[in-house]
């Protein structure tokens, strides 16, 4: 089922999510569902807040180099803390959360996480690049904080500034 992807400024947002302790049902359609939403709507990450569940859940497919998401290569991490990162790198970022706003991010270049599965194995995962990028970027939202957060002071003055002139132009109906 596509669930509702909820929205900044929505309080939930900043809300951090709590450990996952049941490995049953719910959570398995909990994750079904949050892939179908994703995909339904073109992302490539999604934590569980985000569909309105504080629980420390988040899945990622990143594509292929022909832009094509492959469900075998979805990421289920439930309970993930990154235990080692290294170096920096810069990635311009965008969420499902935040609609058409995109802006560069610095992030470590590479994590390692343990995490557990859908049914509570534990498992490490070892990323760089755009993966690491996808996994800090998740793991921000079980924390209750979102990529905006991170840009500059002026930046961010200019992020608000503008939300609130789409905000306006959306309900009056003229699209800026
Ligand atoms: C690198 C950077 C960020 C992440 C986190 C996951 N982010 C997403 O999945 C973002 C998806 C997204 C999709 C959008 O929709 C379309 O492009 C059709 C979008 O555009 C609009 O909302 C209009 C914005 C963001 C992982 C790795
Ligand atoms: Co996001």
């Amino acid at each position: 089922m596509i669930r509702e992807v909820i929205t900044y400024p929505d309080k939930r947002l900043f809300l951090r999510s709590s450990e996952v302790e049941k490995f049953d049902e719910e959570l398995h359609r909990l994750l079904d569902d949050m892939y179908e939403t994703m995909i339904a709507k073109n992302g490539i990450g999604l934590a569980a807040i985000q569909v309105a569940v504080p629980l420390r859940a988040l899945i990622i497919n990143l594509p292929d180099e022909e832009g094509k998401q492959h469900k075998e290569d979805l990421l289920e991490l439930i309970n993930p803390v990154i235990v080692e990162k290294r170096g920096s790198q810069v990635y311009t970022e965008g969420c499902l959360s935040v609609p058409e706003y995109y802006d560069d991010v610095e992030r470590a270049e590479w994590v390692r996480v343990e995490y557990q599965d859908r049914h509570g194995n534990k498992n490490i995962l070892e990323a760089d690049g755009l993966l690491a990028v996808a996994v800090q970027h998740e793991m921000d939202h079980l924390d209750g904080h979102l990529f905006i957060e991170k840009l500059p002071y002026l930046k961010r003055k200019k992020f608000e500034k503008e939300w609130k002139k789409r905000k306006k132009s959306q309900k009056s109906g003229i699209k800026v």
